[in-house]
């Protein structure tokens, strides 16, 4: 895993902008800068102080001017990437910094692959692999709370949380080596002891795999259908929901026949709003296709509001698209589904019948047209996805950290579980020779050349 050559990229984005830096990583980045680069005394980068911006020009090998800029030199180990660098400040655009780029190609720089600056810090050692993919989701954060999570994942609270559970997990692991050693020392209450000890373990566990959790839908967010037969008033909320005129709302039922997205943030959670064609049986071709949307959508999200005209009350239909719901869905439809009364400015009906499968799911009741209960709805759809937690509590983490983190969990309960049963100490000590493993992997002390590549091929070109 060496790291060959000097690498170039532009770091900003493409388009209009007031800047564009280009950045070099690597032995000889100085020295390739040297060769284009001038401040305005005349003063190669190499003789200029590390860390300091100098005014000056990039030529090209004709002597001709690519761009005024802004240039910095920064010392191995005092950087991103803990190689020596420089960072090129162009003017904005395409061109400029594109022009500059190619010409450091010419100069023996190499264009970088997605992620490479930041799979060289994690290799250099300045950053571990948790703190390098909260940089992945700094750039990606869609909401403040997501964008916090990702700052105190990359600050290193999840590295040195996960280096602190693995520090209790060596210590206890060899505790349980000497036990191996004096086994008739082994008893009914040794095994106790071990199980007590285990416990405080797990429950650090079982915490950081909740505050990963979180992070994770942090990071995502949810997507919410709005379902529901014709006119009960799903345009209007969502509507409502976003705070935006996004769907066109009518008395007239069936003026839905596309599905209409929206998105609202609540309490650091995004939640993406997809409007669907009211579900009825229909002759209509382009209303039909319409339907079919909708339950694409219904099947495509993880929280679908069931949405009843509360002056009419509970119907068949509701039933109908429940019963769509149970039945498509593995888990039970009580936990992915909400029923919004909506209307419930007009006086209100009792259910047609009482006791039915939508007992079992959660009700709001809301107005769309006076905004009553829209924030209890979005509160509901928070705590389906959160549950109690806040999003204070996230720690940005990945798929892959997550699952590691939630594996690590389980392992320790496990061994906790194989003690309190009287399991021998070989059976708990593998147990938890396990949950290190999988706890190393958050790390990425043993991650092979693959696991980055896959890691850091997801990361954009000059980050
Ligand atoms: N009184 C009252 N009227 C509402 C409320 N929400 C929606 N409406 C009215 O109900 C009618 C239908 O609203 P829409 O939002 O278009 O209903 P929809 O469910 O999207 O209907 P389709 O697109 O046809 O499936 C409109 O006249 C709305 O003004 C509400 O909370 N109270
Ligand atoms: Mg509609």
């Amino acid at each position: 895993m060496r790291n060959d050559g000097v690498i170039a990229a532009i770091a900003t984005a493409w388009g209009e902008s007031a800047i564009a830096v280009m950045r070099l990583s690597g032995a000889g980045a100085v020295e390739i800068t040297d060769k284009f680069f001038r401040s305005k005394k005349g003063k190669a980068i190499s003789s200029l102080p590390a860390r300091y911006m100098s005014l000056g020009v990039i030529r090209d090998q004709s002597g001709s001017t690519v761009d005024e800029v802004l240039a910095v030199r920064f010392e191995e180990g005092r950087c991103y990437t803990g190689e020596e660098s420089v960072e090129i400040h162009c003017h904005g655009g395409v061109t400029a910094a594109q022009r500059c780029l190619e010409l450091f190609l010419s100069g023996g720089a190499r264009l970088a692959q997605p992620g490479e600056f930041t799979k060289r810090a994690f290799l250099s050692g300045r950053i571990d692999l948790a703190q390098a993919e909260a940089v992945a989701s700094v750039i990606r954060s869609k909401s403040d709370a997501s964008l916090m999570s990702a700052e105190r994942s990359l600050q290193g609270e999840l590295s040195s949380r996960v280096r602190r559970l693995m520090d209790s997990l060596t210590a206890f692991r060899a505790e349980l080596e000497v036990r191996l050693d004096y086994p008739e020392e082994i008893d009914g209450e040794g095994n106790s002891e071990i199980s007590l000890g285990l416990e405080k373990i797990s429950l650090d566990a079982l915490e950081l795999a909740q505050r990963c959790r979180v992070g994770l839908i942090l990071a995502g967010g949810v997507k919410a259908a709005i379902l529901g037969r014709p006119n009960v008033g799903k345009s209007a909320l969502l509507n409502a929901l976003t705070g935006e005129q996004r769907a066109i709302v009518t008395k007239i039922p069936g003026t839905t026949r596309d599905t209409v997205t929206g998105a609202t943030v609540w309490r650091g959670l995004s939640i993406d709003l997809i409007d669907t064609a009211g579900i009825r049986e229909t002759e209509d071709e382009i209303e039909s296709i319409g339907i079919a949307r909708s339950i694409e959508a219904m099947n495509g999200s993880d929280i679908r509001l069931v949405v009843a005209d509360s002056s009419a009350g509970i119907t068949t239909s509701e039933m109908e698209i429940i019963s769509k719901i149970i039945e498509k869905g593995s888990q039970d439809a009580a936990e992915s589904a909400l029923i919004v009364m909506n209307k419930c400015d007009l006086p209100q009906r009792a259910d047609e019948n009482q006791s039915d499968r939508s007992a079992r799911i959660r009700r709001i009741n809301t107005s769309a047209l006076t905004g009553f209960g829209i924030a209890d709805l979005k509160d509901a759809i928070f705590e389906m996805a959160l549950g109690n937690a806040r999003a204070e509590e996230g720690y940005a983490a990945t798929e892959r950290m997550a699952s590691a983190i939630a594996e690590t969990a389980s392992l320790i309960g496990e061994a906790k579980t194989a003690a309190r049963g009287g399991a021998g100490v070989d059976v708990v000590g593998s147990l938890l020779a396990e949950a290190s493993v999988a706890l190393s992997e958050v790390l990425g002390a043993d991650a092979t050349e693959e696991l980055l590549d896959a890691i850091f091929s997801k990361f954009c070109v000059g980050k």
